[in-house]
């Protein structure tokens, strides 16, 4: 039987317990890295998919909480980034230390221009590297970017769920905001998961390990999908299913992708069966998220706002500042939702 901590996680990998050193190598951090002293105190973990989404998310709450920005350097204290390249050359060999991750000075770097300017002006900067994920944290809450799709969210999951173990967090919760099409739902509104669904409509998530399929249940927590649903004020708000697929066009039975391999009237029997199953949003990481979660026994809640009716078109026509708004209703839900738990926890903290 794996050992289940008492805030709940489980199956926790023992090979961990024989590294010398763990190299988080998407995030750009190892357990040489002072990871106690930066997240030991994290009981909040927002996921989403773009790195400029997680830094809305995490300037706004910010601002909305007054909860402290926590930043990361490996320069020393004080030594301000210069970002005059004195040629093209040095500017691409520095972009190019930026991504790939050489020695170089930081400062020279792209990342290192735009770190400047943001601790500048108080606002959030990334920890760790930028290449593949974005990670910010505020108060006890990391925001973070996952990529689009089940594969980039998984090895995000890995690695975060590492850092908070080495960094002896407790009793922390995951949440993903998304952005999906809606099924029956209109835009603008948000769909807090009670499971995720594969494509053929099931509640589960294949894996294939060692290249055996095992399928894994992706059920999200009930009572935290409720408490979220609570914050929801006057947002327009459901609860149901999430189905996950593997592509944003051939898999979400779209009409406009490269090629179709359906039929208007098949996407309309597909779309409508989906919906008789509970299902009222589509997205990319809802199945995949909640296999991994339940797994672990980490309490979870997939909270995406619909961009559009997916029962009405297949096109993403709203402007830049609509789809933003939009954006904002899951970010305000669970901002809601965290202000929450801080009060709780200080009335707790006074009683005691
Ligand atoms: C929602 O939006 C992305 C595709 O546009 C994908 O990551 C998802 O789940
Ligand atoms: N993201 C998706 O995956 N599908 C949509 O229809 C909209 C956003």
């Amino acid at each position: 039987m794996a050992e289940v901590r008492q805030d709940g996680l489980k199956n926790l990998n023992p090979n961990l317990a024989d590294l010398d050193v763990d190299v988080l190598y998407h995030l750009g951090l190892t357990t040489l890295d002072d990871l106690k002293g930066l997240f030991g105190d994290v009981k909040h973990v927002a996921m989403m998919g773009s790195g400029m989404r997680a830094w809305d998310f995490a300037a706004k709450l910010h601002e909305q909480t007054g909860m402290p920005i926590t930043r990361f350097s490996r320069l020393p204290e004080g030594d301000e980034p210069s970002y005059q390249f004195a040629d093209i050359t040095q500017a691409k060999t520095a972009v190019s230390a930026a991504v790939y991750g050489d020695e170089m000075d930081p400062r020279q770097t792209a990342d290192g221009v735009r770190n400047f300017m943001y601790q500048k002006n108080d606002l959030p900067t990334p920890i760790g590297k930028t290449e593949r994920y974005e990670m910010y944290k505020v108060g006890n809450t990391i925001a973070i970017s996952h990529g689009m799709g089940q594969p980039s969210h998984s090895i995000n999951l890995h690695e975060v769920t590492k850092l908070l173990q080495y960094a002896g967090a407790q009793g922390y919760q995951y949440y993903r905001l998304g952005t999906s099409g809606g099924l029956g739902v209109e835009a603008g509104t948000v769909v807090v998961a009670n499971r995720g669904h594969n494509p053929t409509g099931e509640a589960s998530y294949k894996i294939h390990v060692p290249g055996k399929q095992i399928e894994l249940p992706t059920e999200f927590d009930p009572a935290l999908a409720q408490e979220i649903f609570d914050c929801r004020d006057q947002i327009e708000a459901v609860i149901g299913g999430t189905m996950a697929a593997d592509d944003f066009y051939t898999e979400q039975a779209r009409l406009d992708g490269a090629f179709c391999m359906i039929t208007a009237a098949e996407k309309d029997e597909y779309l409508r069966a989906l919906y008789a199953k509970g299902i009222r949003n589509i997205e990319m990481e809802a199945a995949g998220f909640g296999a991994f979660c339940q797994h672990m026994g980490i309490p979870a809640a997939c909270i995406c706002v619909a961009l559009l009716n997916r029962l009405k078109g297949d096109q993403v026509t709203s402007s830049t500042e609509q789809l933003a708004a939009y954006s904002d209703n899951p970010q305000q839900m669970l901002i809601r939702y965290i202000q929450k738990k801080a009060a709780v926890a200080e009335e707790e903290a006074g009683v005691a």
